[in-house]
């Protein structure tokens, strides 16, 4: 353990704040692996003094960033992507031992760091702009897109450094800074992450004040993120009542939010699916990262002609869990991120008791040091009860049968959140009406593969409750841009848009 803190800079103390230089002269907080309790290391939060001196840097680290031409930013960018190749098995250890999931879960985490930096790389050539005609003769119009300013990066702990990296890849192609909270339960990964990028700008001679960190909690740090106008966007991912707040305070001051919220993934099976597809996705989307990712499959909606034999089988896999420590090679299911995620869990089931839902199994507390372990549940439920329509951030699945593909369909869509979905058919009209208009109002919607997972080349987010932006593939670089629309006239005369005349 102490090799891998060594080899990502990590001390016994951590200065929590960067920009261009390490920071950081505030409460000092003991990060303890949920493992098993076991103190990591100390990081230095940031004061709101320090904390406006890195953003003032950030800032004014734009100003010369900005000027970069595009691939040349793109070759940081791909020299990053090498750093983390390097770094990715240490790296990878260090998110096991910070937030519990299993190593590796954590490799695939650092591996999607590394393809959106090959992603942004091929981007940084790529960040075209349309021509049109003009309704005027001797007139073009065209659009650019210019780099946008401070990319406020606010991260939640269950994948501590890739959604920085999918932030951060794009951010940078487009010129902006990139200024990252990252969650309280995981500093040490940002300060890792954020040596990386800084020792890659050094070695190119530009500010490394390009990639900042200001470590605080979200109600101080944070908010003075939301609030300040020298943030062009904030790019926020954690719960809803946390983006209702961060979407509220960003908008009051007219500055631009990308909301990356709450989930409640469901899978449909049909009776016309591969059941072997359809029990591994749903228990994988299920158990993995002990229900902590915003793809989690928290629901299954079973085709009532095999929903005897489908929950029997689940329940088959669900008993013979290798649940333990994340770093050994057989575990699937490691402990939650801590303690208090565990009450949540065992709230919820109460609740779910109350509400007329079966437990089935699970929810049983198992005797590890740190008491972050526990076995995951399946709940049978009539519907979309009340505690079903919420996201328990845990290992908690609600299994319910249905009918008819329609009223399949209208059980996916009847939460609040919209980020992901399945459905497990090998009949072309369901899995069509599924990804039709009238199918899935997610933003993510897969057929014969489950709700967690996404590859970084699609955009990434959701609908309603999920708060509607979009990070990562495609053309979500969009969002990290300003667009400029010029019309340029080369008639040589005044000519009006829309045939208005005017005579002097
Ligand atoms: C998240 O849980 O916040 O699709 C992100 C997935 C991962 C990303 C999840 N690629 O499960």
């Amino acid at each position: 353990m102490q090799e891998v803190l060594k080899s990502l800079g990590i001390s016994a103390v951590n200065p929590g704040g960067f920009a261009g230089e390490w920071t950081g002269s505030g409460k000092a907080q003991v990060v303890a692996s949920p493992i098993d309790g076991s103190a990591l290391a100390t990081v230095m939060n940031v004061t709101p003094q320090e904390f406006d001196a890195i953003l003032a840097r950030s800032h004014a680290a734009f100003a010369t960033w900005k000027l970069v031409p595009a691939p040349k930013r793109g070759e940081v960018v791909k020299a990053l992507g090498d750093e983390l190749r390097r770094n990715k098995a240490a790296l990878a250890e260090l998110v096991t031992l910070e937030m519990g999931k299993t190593l590796r879960e954590g490799l695939g985490e650092v591996q999607e760091m590394i393809d959106i930096c090959d992603f942004a790389v091929g981007l940084s050539r790529q960040l075209y702009g349309l021509t049109m005609p003009s309704e005027r003769k001797q007139h073009r119009l065209q659009e650019q897109w210019h780099p946008l300013g401070v990319v406020g990066v606010i991260t939640a702990f269950n994948f501590p450094v890739a959604v920085w990296s999918w932030n951060t890849a794009l951010a940078l192609v487009c010129g902006d800074t990139v200024l990252w909270k990252p969650s309280s339960k995981t500093p040490l990964t940002a300060i890792a992450c954020t040596k990386i990028a800084e020792k890659v700008l050094r070695d190119f001679g530009y500010d490394p004040a390009i990639c900042s960190l200001a470590i605080g909690k979200g109600s101080d740090i944070g908010d003075l993120i939301n609030t300040d106008p020298r943030v062009a966007l904030v790019s926020y991912t954690g719960s809803v009542p946390g983006g209702r707040h961060v979407g509220k305070l960003v908008q009051e001051r007219f500055g631009r939010h990308i909301l990356e919220l709450g989930g409640n993934g469901a899978v449909i099976v049909s009776e016309k699916g591969d059941l072997d597809i359809a029990l591994r996705s749903v228990y994988f989307g299920a158990i993995g990262t002990s229900g902590q990712r915003c793809t989690s499959t928290r629901r299954v909606i079973v085709h009532e002609s095999i929903y005897g034999t489908f929950r029997d089988r689940l329940l088959d896999l669900y008993r013979q869990t290798p649940i333990g420590d994340p770093r050994e090679d057989e575990i699937l299911m490691g402990p939650l991120v801590d303690a208090g995620a565990v009450e949540t869990m065992l709230a919820a089931i109460q609740t779910v008791k109350a509400e007329g839902g079966k437990i089935l199994i699970g929810g049983e507390k198992l005797p590890h040091p740190g008491g972050c372990y526990i076995t995951p549940c399946i709940a049978e439920v009539p519907g979309n009860l009340a505690i079903v329509r919420e996201e328990t951030f845990a290992p908690v699945l609600y299994l319910m049968p249905y009918r008819t593909i329609e009223e399949a369909i209208a059980l996916q869509n009847g939460v609040p959140q919209g980020l992901s979905s399945a459905i497990i058919t090998d009949h072309q009209s369901e899995s069509e009406l599924f990804l039709s208009a009238a199918g899935s109002d997610c933003g993510l919607a897969n057929v014969n593969t489950g709700t967690s997972g996404a590859e970084i080349g699609g955009a990434f987010g959701g609908e309603k409750e999920t708060g509607g932006g979009r990070e990562s593939g495609s053309d979500a670089w969009k969002a990290y841009m300003r667009r400029q629309t010029s019309a340029i006239n080369f008639s040589g005369k005044v000519e009006l848009a829309q045939g208005i005349t005017l005579e002097l």
